[in-house]
């Protein structure tokens, strides 16, 4: 018999790639999505023709009733909670909701479970992420984070995950689940909302090349991330739930690149080189043939509080799941660029 997986959050970028390779290993696959869609709705429609082979689930994460009553009816092999209010910025904005979707969500999830008398033989994963360390592990800052740093999270976001990262060590303490945590540091590619910055910047140079767009305008240029590419990291959550023994396990490249230097990279796949000049909030990045502006600062994408680099170690991932990574940064930048000409170009 198949093996039965649910997904929570199968419409947003690790969903999508999840499912599919899921699907790819012979598992029938469930995906939650949220609230009152009817199989009329154009998301509905959406996700059901880019992922035919889904059966969909309507569920919300801060509804208990629906979440236990999906358990019951699917009784999955395995559960991977990947719905969040995921984006930083927003989590400022609306932290009260955030708290209940993102921190109180996976609590639901736990509880849909247990509630469903399928602790013992469901395995859940939860989507943790770096945004939980919050900055340099000042122990080792050469080496990046490690399952044991210290959390600090900076945000509404990292808070609330901070919560579901440990109510699912908890179950798994308490009631023996074989629940895990993913650790991941940021992952990106050509499924990747625009509301994030590489997404952001891979679309306008896209856009930009074909004339449809002046120039872009962006937050903090310095802070620092751990890039790495989504297919890649949906590998580490299924093979977190194939060991015997459930843990928590960081998902990261290694490298740390910053939000210039990612502008940079991806406007060179259009032959176009930044010069930045300026400071502070007046600093814009030009093109150095032509002189025209491209880049500029919009104060409103600074946030009440940054995490100013993040930089990961995977060592556990690669020597216990046998973990690897496939794409690199110069690689992710190329794929989502590309990827970006063609769909502007349509
Ligand atoms: O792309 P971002 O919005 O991602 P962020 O905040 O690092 O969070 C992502 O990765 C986390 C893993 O560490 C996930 F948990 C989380 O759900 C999400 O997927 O911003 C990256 C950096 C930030 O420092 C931000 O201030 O880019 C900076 N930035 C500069 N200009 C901008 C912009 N971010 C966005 N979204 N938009 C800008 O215009």
């Amino acid at each position: 018999m198949a093996k039965k997986a649910l997904i929570t959050g199968v419409a947003g970028q690790d969903g999508g790639h999840l499912a599919k390779l899921l699907y790819d290993k012979g598992y029938e696959v469930y995906g939650v999505i949220r609230g009152q869609l009817e199989s009329s709705h154009p998301r509905y429609k959406a996700v059901k023709s880019e992922m035919p082979f889904l059966n969909l689930v309507m569920a919300d994460l801060t509804d208990l009733a629906a979440l236990t009553r999906a358990m019951q009816e699917i009784r999955p092999d395995e559960v991977y909670n990947l719905a969040a209010i995921s984006h930083v910025g927003y989590s400022f904005r609306d932290p009260i909701l955030t708290a209940e979707v993102t921190g109180k969500g996976v609590l639901n999830v736990l509880e849909a479970i247990r509630l469903s008398g399928l602790e013992k033989s469901t395995r859940f994963y939860q989507a943790s992420t770096s945004e939980m360390f919050g900055g340099l592990d000042y122990n080792r800052p050469n080496k990046g984070y490690a399952e044991d740093a210290v959390f600090h999270p900076r945000s509404p976001y990292g808070v609330a995950k901070l919560y579901g990262h440990w109510i699912t060590k908890n179950y798994r303490e308490s009631y023996g689940m074989h629940a895990s945590c993913g650790i991941l540091f940021n992952h990106e590619g050509e499924r990747r909302g625009p509301e994030f910055v590489t997404r952001k910047i891979s679309k306008a140079v896209a856009r930009i090349k074909l004339g449809l767009q002046e120039g872009i305008e962006l937050g903090n240029l310095d802070s620092k991330r751990d890039w790495g590419y989504a297919g890649d990291y949906v590998d580490g959550m299924w093979r977190m739930l194939q060991q015997d023994e459930p843990g928590d396990y960081v998902l990261a490249t290694g490298e740390t690149h910053t939000i210039r230097e990612f502008c940079e990279v991806a406007f060179q796949e259009i032959d176009v080189e930044i010069e930045w000049q300026g400071e502070g909030e007046s600093e814009v990045g030009v093109d150095k043939n032509s002189g025209r502006m491209l880049i500029k600062i919009n104060p409103d994408f600074f946030r009440p509080a940054e995490v100013d680099i993040l930089l990961g170690d995977p060592t556990k991932a690669e020597k216990v799941l046998g973990w690897e990574r496939k794409v690199d940064f110069g690689g992710l930048v190329k794929l989502m660029v590309e990827n970006d000409l063609k769909l502007e170009a349509l």
